[in-house]
């Protein structure tokens, strides 16, 4: 049965109208149908690439000049990609709710494209890169284009991706927010994720603690699926404004 059609998701919507306080985590599977490439599915990019070898602060010291150039493709692959009807669904769904926060472990920026601003990005943004040096300046490329040469602070220190690498710490205060919200929220919608990096893997088991109805959307099965107290099966594009359809 199309998922639309399910008990599924008038449980999903019944629970929504309920709710005053609303959290979205989202995983790189709300920008697929924006043609961005997926992480761990079919065709995603830790196949072609593995996550050690360019997403971790070993591989930037090893060969920062790999690294550059893996993120300046992922960057090309972004430039051409809009927000999709799922990411502008999730925008309008802060003026839908007394409170709504949207938590992404997406580095693309096209939740602030689609209008988002209650937003926390978890792992970064693609299109910021910070000083290695101190004080930690941040600096804006998305006008740059990639040179020759790795790029370097005005300090002369190398400038490396502003997003969280394996093995880095998140921001400590933005995981506190994050969490606060995942605590008091009534419904957690999990969009899109595979649902096997931590810590944000392990803010569903929050919310469930703290009464949240937790809400899978994806298309495939996850570690997550077996938790969930609904699971709407399918596209994040096509769900997300059904169930704004009928809220
Ligand atoms: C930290 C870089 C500590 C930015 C990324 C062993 C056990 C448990 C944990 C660990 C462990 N060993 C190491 C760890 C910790 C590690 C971790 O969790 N590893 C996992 C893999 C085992 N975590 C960390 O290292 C984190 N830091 O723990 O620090 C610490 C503390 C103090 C001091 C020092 C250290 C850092 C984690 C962040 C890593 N950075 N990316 C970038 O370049 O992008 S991770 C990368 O994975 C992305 O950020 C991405 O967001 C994230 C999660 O992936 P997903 O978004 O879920 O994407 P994926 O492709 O996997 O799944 C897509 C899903 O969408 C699928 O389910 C698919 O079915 C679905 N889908 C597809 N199409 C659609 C769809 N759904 C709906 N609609 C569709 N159309």
């Amino acid at each position: 049965m199309d998922v639309i059609e399910s008990d599924a998701i008038g449980r999903a919507v019944e629970a929504l109208k309920g709710a005053r306080a609303v959290v979205a985590i989202t995983g790189a599977g709300i920008s697929a149908e924006s043609g961005v490439p997926t992480f761990r599915g079919s065709g995603g990019l830790w196949r072609t690439f593995r996550a050690e070898d360019l997403a971790t602060p070993e591989a930037f010291a090893r060969d920062p000049a790999l690294v550059w150039e893996w993120y300046w493709w992922r960057r090309s692959r972004i430039a051409a990609a809009r927000p999709n009807p799922g990411h502008l669904a999730l925008a309008r769904f802060e003026g839908r709710f007394p409170a709504f926060t949207l938590l992404t472990q997406n580095v693309d920026g096209l939740h602030v494209e689609a209008g988002s601003r209650d937003i926390i990005e978890l792992h970064g943004n693609i299109w910021r890169a910070r000083c290695t040096g101190e004080p930690r300046r941040v600096f804006d490329q998305r006008r740059e284009m990639p040179g020759p040469d790795v790029p370097r602070c005005p300090c002369g220190a190398l400038l490396r991706p502003d997003v969280v690498w394996f093995g880095e710490p998140l921001d400590p205060a933005a995981v506190d927010r994050a969490a606060d919200a995942v605590r008091a929220c009534d419904v957690l919608l999990v969009i899109g994720t595979s649902a096997v990096v931590y810590p944000v893997a392990a803010l569903p088991s929050l919310a469930r603690r703290g009464q949240a109805i937790v809400v899978e959307v994806n298309v495939d099965p996850t570690p997550l699926t077996a938790e969930a107290d609904i699971v709407l099966r399918g596209p994040s594009g096509v769900i997300l404004p059904e169930v704004e359809r009928l809220l």
